[in-house]
């Protein structure tokens, strides 16, 4: 890879890392990663609102995974990852917003937390904050799916920002055993995971939890 470095602050184990990583691997740009956790004092000196990921790239400090990837592939990939046209545009910023506002709120609150505090925690497991949440997601991934049996993309015709968001929230849902059972029910959805998750920048930032599946 040649270029700049993306120096990235988060938890390693994180959703919106992951987003970065992987807009870096599309634009070829090499990255390092500093474990940071959200609520540390140094991230409240990085983020204000307490959030990781931010990043360090090209002497500018950023922090919000859309400002960060547009930035990305604005200026180190020709923006690639974002369609020109502007009704193709608004498709893709559409699914960016449902990602960031609906989707990622309700798993990760309802679903990746709980399972995640049982195990790294060993809290007893919240089943009824799991059980509330599952109608909800099962909605969610209903309308996606649905979004995914009429274009190969969620912008269309061409893999872009979306896909990655869309994707990096999605994959740990899967990656339960709840999850996994909804979107088996869900064939276009589940093809679909499969087709981008072996596209290369998503390869390259798996986590290693996942490549022991
Ligand atoms: N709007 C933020 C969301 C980032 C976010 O929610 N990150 C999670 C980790 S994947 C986080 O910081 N969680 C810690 C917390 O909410 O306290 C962005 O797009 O960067």
């Amino acid at each position: 890879m040649t270029g700049p470095t993306l120096h990235i602050h988060g938890t390693i184990i994180s959703t919106y890392s992951r987003i970065v990583q992987t807009v870096a691997e599309e634009a070829g740009i090499s990255w390092t990663i500093t474990a940071t956790p959200a609520g540390s004092p140094e991230n409240r000196q990085r983020h204000p609102f307490r959030k990781v990921p931010t990043v360090t790239i090209d002497g500018l400090n950023l922090y919000e995974s859309v400002a960060i990837c547009q930035y990305i592939d604005n200026a180190h990939n020709d923006g690639a990852l974002q369609p020109d046209d502007p009704a193709t545009r608004a498709e893709m910023d559409r699914w960016v917003s449902v990602a960031n506002n609906y989707l990622f709120p309700v798993a990760e609150h309802g679903l990746l937390m709980p399972r995640l505090a049982h195990r790294v925690l060993k809290t007893p497991l919240r089943s009824d904050v799991i059980e509330a949440a599952l109608p909800q997601i099962a909605e969610h991934l209903g309308i996606v799916c649905q979004r995914v049996e009429e274009s190969p993309y969620f912008a269309g015709s061409e893999f872009s920002l979306a896909d990655i968001f869309v994707y990096c929230i999605l994959r740990p849902v899967q990656m339960t055993s709840e999850g996994d059972n909804l979107i088996g029910q869900l064939l276009p959805l589940r093809h679909w995971l499969n087709k981008v998750g072996k596209r290369p920048s998503l390869v390259a930032t798996r986590w290693e939890s996942e490549n022991e599946l």
